[in-house]
C-alpha cells in the first residue's frame, strides 16, 4: 500500500493502517516528511502526557490505571511505552496483568512500544512522529512511557503537555529522578507503591530535594513561556506548582487525585496560552534535528571516495581533531590530505 493510501485510511480510523505507519516511522523511511506534512494538520488536539521515572517504579502499571480511568470519561488512550522491558511489548502482557489485557481488548485503546535496543539515534523522531500520528488521527490522549534513564528519554518526555515523574519507595535513600535528571521536567510527582513502607521517606525526600531544586524547576517553567509576565498580578498566574500525590498503581488507589491533577496541569497551559507553546518547542528540535542529517548527508554525498577515505584516516589516525576537521570544512578548505 502506497504511504498516502495508508495515511487516508489511518486518519479514517483503520489500525492497520495506523500500525504501518508506525513501522515506516521506526524505519525512517524516505517518504517521511511527505507523510508527515500530510498529518500535521491534523494534529494538536490530543494531551500528551509523559509518564518517567526509574525501572521498577510502576510506570506501566500506572499507565494501565490511568488508561482505564480515562477510559471511563470515554476518552479514547494511545499508549506508546519507550521502554525495553515494557510488559506492553510483544505478547509479554503478563498473566497477573488482567487490566493490561482488557485494555488491549479495547477499541478506544491503541497500544504501541518501540524497542530503544539498537535505536538510540531515531528513537526521538520516530517517537515524535507516532506521537503526532496518534494525535492526528484523533486519540483524546496519548501517554508516553519513557524510562528516566538517559538524554534521549529526557527528550522524548518533553515532548508531552503533561509530565508525569514516578518515584517509589525501596529503590535506595536517593530520589531516582535527581540522580537521572528528569525531576526539572516534571509537572506532576507521583510516588508510587504507597502501600509499601518508606512511602512516608520518598515523600519527605523529594520535599527536600523539590525545595532545593525549587528555583531551578521555576527557572525551567519560566524558560518555556512565550511571553514574559507583564506585572506582578498575571505572573502568579504563569507559574505552575508541581504537585506531589501518592498512588498504589497494583489497585489504582489514588488515580482520580492523578487525573484530576493532570486535567488542571491541561486547563493551566490552555489558560496561559502555553498548549501550543509546548509542542511547539518540538517543531525547532524536529527541523533542526531533520536538517542537520539532511545536510551532513548531502555534504557526505558531495565527497569522492578518496575525500571520504581521507577525511576517515584523519579522524582515525588521530591526524586532526573532530572539531579542527569540522571547522575546515565549514571553511570550504578541502579535507583532503593534499596540500
Ligand atoms: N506494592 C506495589 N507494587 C506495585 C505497585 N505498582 C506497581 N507495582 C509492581 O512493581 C513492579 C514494576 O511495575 P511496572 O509497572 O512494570 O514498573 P515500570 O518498570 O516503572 O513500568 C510490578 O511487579 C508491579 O506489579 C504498587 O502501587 N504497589
Ligand atoms: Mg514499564
Amino acid at each position: 500500500m502506497q504511504p498516502q493510501e495508508l495515511i487516508y485510511k489511518a486518519l479514517a480510523g483503520d489500525r492497520l493502517a495506523l500500525t504501518r505507519l508506525l513501522s515506516l516511522f521506526e524505519n525512517q523511511t524516505d517518504d517521511l516528511a511527505e507523510i508527515m506534512e500530510q498529518i500535521h494538520p491534523h494534529t494538536g488536539k490530543a494531551h500528551r502526557i509523559g509518564i518517567t521515572g526509574a525501572p521498577g517504579t510502576g510506570k506501566s502499571t500506572l499507565t494501565t490505571c490511568l488508561t482505564s480511568a480515562f477510559r471511563k470519561q470515554d476518552k479514547t488512550v494511545a499508549i506508546l511505552a519507550i521502554d525495553p522491558s515494557s510488559p506492553f511489548s510483544g505478547g509479554a502482557l503478563l498473566g497477573d496483568r488482567i487490566r493490561m489485557r482488557e485494555l488491549a481488548g479495547d477499541s478506544g485503546v491503541f497500544i504501541r512500544s518501540m524497542a530503544t535496543r539498537g535505536h538510540t539515534g531515531g528513537i526521538a523522531s520516530a517517537a515524535y512522529q507516532a506521537i503526532a500520528l496518534f494525535d492526528a488521527v484523533g486519540f483524546d490522549i496519548v501517554l508516553i512511557e519513557t524510562v528516566g534513564a538517559g538524554q534521549g528519554e529526557v527528550e522524548i518526555a518533553s515532548m508531552a503537555h503533561t509530565t508525569i515523574v514516578v518515584e517509589a519507595p525501596g529503590l535506595g535513600d536517593e530520589i531516582q529522578a535527581n540522580k537521572a535528571g528528569i525531576l526539572e521536567i516534571a509537572d506532576i510527582f507521583v510516588i508510587n507503591k504507597a502501600d509499601l513502607p518508606g512511602a512516608i521517606q520518598t515523600e519527605n525526600a523529594l520535599r527536600s530535594v523539590f525545595d532545593v531544586n525549587h528555583n531551578t524547576v521555576h527557572k525551567h517553567l519560566r524558560d518555556i513561556d512565550i511571553s514574559e509576565p507583564k506585572d506582578e498580578s498575571s505572573s502568579h498566574e504563569v507559574q505552575w506548582h508541581c504537585q506531589i500525590l501518592k498512588t498504589v498503581a497494583r489497585t489504582c488507589e489514588g488515580i482520580d487525585n492523578l487525573v484530576t491533577a493532570i486535567h488542571e496541569h491541561a486547563s493551566h497551559l490552555i489558560k496561559t496560552d502555553r498548549w501550543y507553546a509546548k509542542v511547539a518547542l518540538q517543531y525547532d528540535r524536529q527541523f533542526e534535528s531533520h536538517l542537520s542529517k539532511a545536510l551532513f548527508a548531502s555534504w557526505k554525498a558531495s565527497l569522492t571516495p578518496e575525500d571520504l577515505d581521507n577525511l576517515n584516516k584523519q579522524l582515525n589516525c588521530r591526524i586532526h581533531a573532530p572539531e579542527f576537521l569540522a571547522e575546515k570544512v565549514l571553511n570550504g578548505v578541502s579535507i583532503s590530505q593534499k596540500k
